[in-house]
């Protein structure tokens, strides 16, 4: 039988004191995925830039379990876009999530399989709650590190593929000083996959 266990965030930078699992996601693992791809380019042949990192407890996989994790994106931008996470779905897509914001400023940018999307501001404090079939990427559009708390259902999974194939319809750019959504125009519809 299992035990109730408990974790502690370290502040300032929110790591968990106990984890089991590190995920480290450097610019080259989110290749095709900023929009400027010569930035990308120039950027990626000066250093391997870390982007962000991901902390998580490790449970089985199995429905009635939840995982829970802390991400921590750092700042930066590649041309005029800011740093993010590659984004997913769940593979077993209705599953939903719960964000809870602890430090920095960004946003999630949301999507559906059928075209929908949506924008929910990250912020201490905040809880965003992503409901079944969302696919969602969140994004530091501040000047210090994003953190935020992430609860899930075990057997959710990650389809990353979807994402990398096709992209976010929406990209999160700093324009003449501010930020602002705007259509991602390399995205295409499932339809029109290569
Ligand atoms: C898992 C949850 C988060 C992300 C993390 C990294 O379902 O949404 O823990 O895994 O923020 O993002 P990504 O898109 O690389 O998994
Ligand atoms: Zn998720």
């Amino acid at each position: 039988m299992d035990t109730p266990f408990a974790n502690d965030l370290i502040f300032p930078q929110g790591i968990p004191s106990k984890y089991d699992n590190y995920v480290i996601r450097k610019l080259s693992s989110l290749r095709g995925q900023f929009n400027n791809l010569q930035a990308y380019e120039q950027m990626l042949a000066k250093e391997d830039t870390v982007i962000y990192e991901v902390y998580e407890v490790k449970r089985p996989e199995i429905p009635g379990e939840l995982l829970h994790g802390v991400s921590i994106i750092h700042p930066g931008k590649v041309g005029n876009e800011f740093f993010m996470t590659k984004g997913h779905f769940h593979a077993t897509l209705e599953t939903a999530e719960v964000y809870y914001g602890l430090k920095g400023q960004g946003m999630l940018v949301l999507e559906l399989p059928e075209g929908d999307w949506a924008v929910e501001e990250m912020r201490p404090g905040r809880v965003v709650y992503i409901p079944p079939r969302w696919a969602h990427r969140t994004v530091n559009t501040g000047q210090e590190d994003l953190a935020f708390l992430a609860v899930y259902p075990a057997n959710a999974g990650h389809d990353y593929g979807t994402i990398e194939d096709q992209g976010f319809r929406k990209l999160v750019v700093e324009e003449n000083g501010q930020i602002r959504v705007v259509d991602n125009p390399h995205w295409h519809s499932p339809d029109q996959r290569s």
